[in-house]
């Protein structure tokens, strides 16, 4: 059985994603196409809720695009972030949420060990510490973070609060810590990017706790070398998108605590807020369908 399409436009919401689709009864072809990920189901009407609710589904956790500029750079190069975009949905940076407010809860502290054997700055031991792209003409690097140091916390915020992507908080390999931070406004989306992609990252918001592990993140699409490390070329930078409502939560929310534990392999990070258009409404366009098809019903009825 074939599903006659409504001539009136369709909304449909899928993930993250919210397009407007036209749906025609006269121009098929460009139906088909539009309904492509959806036409293979050869839809019933009782399928196509179904189809849909795969299709939604295939809009993996976490992921989203990170624009930026310049897109042909030497890793230890500045980059700007300039856009994220979930879907087709844009979000210009002027529009995130940034950092205003650091509070280091702890940190660990470099070893005297480490300190006395100071001669290469990949021997440090300790945590979190602020650190940029080589080529940076600004930012902050600064190996030891301290809690309850202003200027620990103020090089915090300079990093992850500035548009350069380079600007990062570090973290040696089996460091811990947790670290308070305030936005300058409310978001219902966590952005994550991982230089590495080798790092787990612990957050805490809302009274959840959530650890983005290094395997759920994806390819950012650039690379960063920082003054931490020197790999020729740099290392790639992932990214994850934490939804509030993931957890359970609802609303936004100004504050977040990040963390790692000595098992995290020291996370090296830059985060923002977004707050992304909430998915709503397959149900809702599942009852749309519903309806539909009571109507055709109705109509087939009294035709009979
Ligand atoms: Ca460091
Ligand atoms: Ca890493
Ligand atoms: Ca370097
Ligand atoms: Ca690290």
């Amino acid at each position: 059985m074939y599903m006659k399409l409504p001539k009136n436009p369709l909304c449909l919401h899928l993930g993250y994603e919210t397009r407007k689709y036209t749906v025609n009864m006269s121009n098929l072809s460009r139906t088909q196409v539009m309904f492509s990920s959806l036409a293979k189901c050869t839809m019933t009407v009782g399928a196509a809720a179904g189809c849909l609710l795969m299709t939604a589904g295939s809009v993996s956790a976490g992921s989203f695009t990170t624009n930026f500029t310049p897109t042909v750079r030497d890793a230890d190069e500045d980059i700007l972030l300039t856009s994220v975009q979930f879907g087709t949905t844009i979000i210009d940076f002027s529009d995130l949420a940034l950092v205003s407010e650091a509070i280091i809860l702890n940190n660990d502290v470099i070893s005297a060990g480490a300190l006395a054997n100071n001669d290469n700055k990949e021997d440090n031991e300790g945590a979190a510490s602020a650190d940029v792209n080589d080529q940076s003409i600004d930012g902050v690097a600064m190996e030891q973070l301290l809690a309850g140091d202003a200027a620990s916390e103020a090089a915090v915020v300079e990093n992850l609060s500035s548009q350069n992507l380079g600007h990062i908080i570090d973290t040696e390999d089996s460091g811990a810590f947790e670290i308070e931070l305030s936005f300058d406004k409310a978001f219902n989306t966590l952005l994550v990017w991982e230089r590495g992609l080798n790092s787990d990252l612990g957050i805490k918001v809302g009274g959840e706790t959530f650890k983005i592990t290094r395997s759920m993140f994806t390819n950012a699409g650039y690379k960063l070398d920082t003054t931490e490390i020197d790999d020729v070329g740099g290392q790639e930078v992932g990214s994850y998108a934490l939804k509030f409502s993931d957890l359970g939560l609802t609303g936004d929310y100004d504050t977040v605590t990040l963390f790692s534990k000595s098992h995290f392999k020291g996370p090296d990070f830059k985060v923002a807020g977004a707050t992304v258009p909430e998915p709503a409404a397959v149900l809702g366009l599942t009852a749309v369908a519903g309806a539909f098809v009571a109507g055709r019903r109705r109509k087939g009825d009294s035709a009979a």
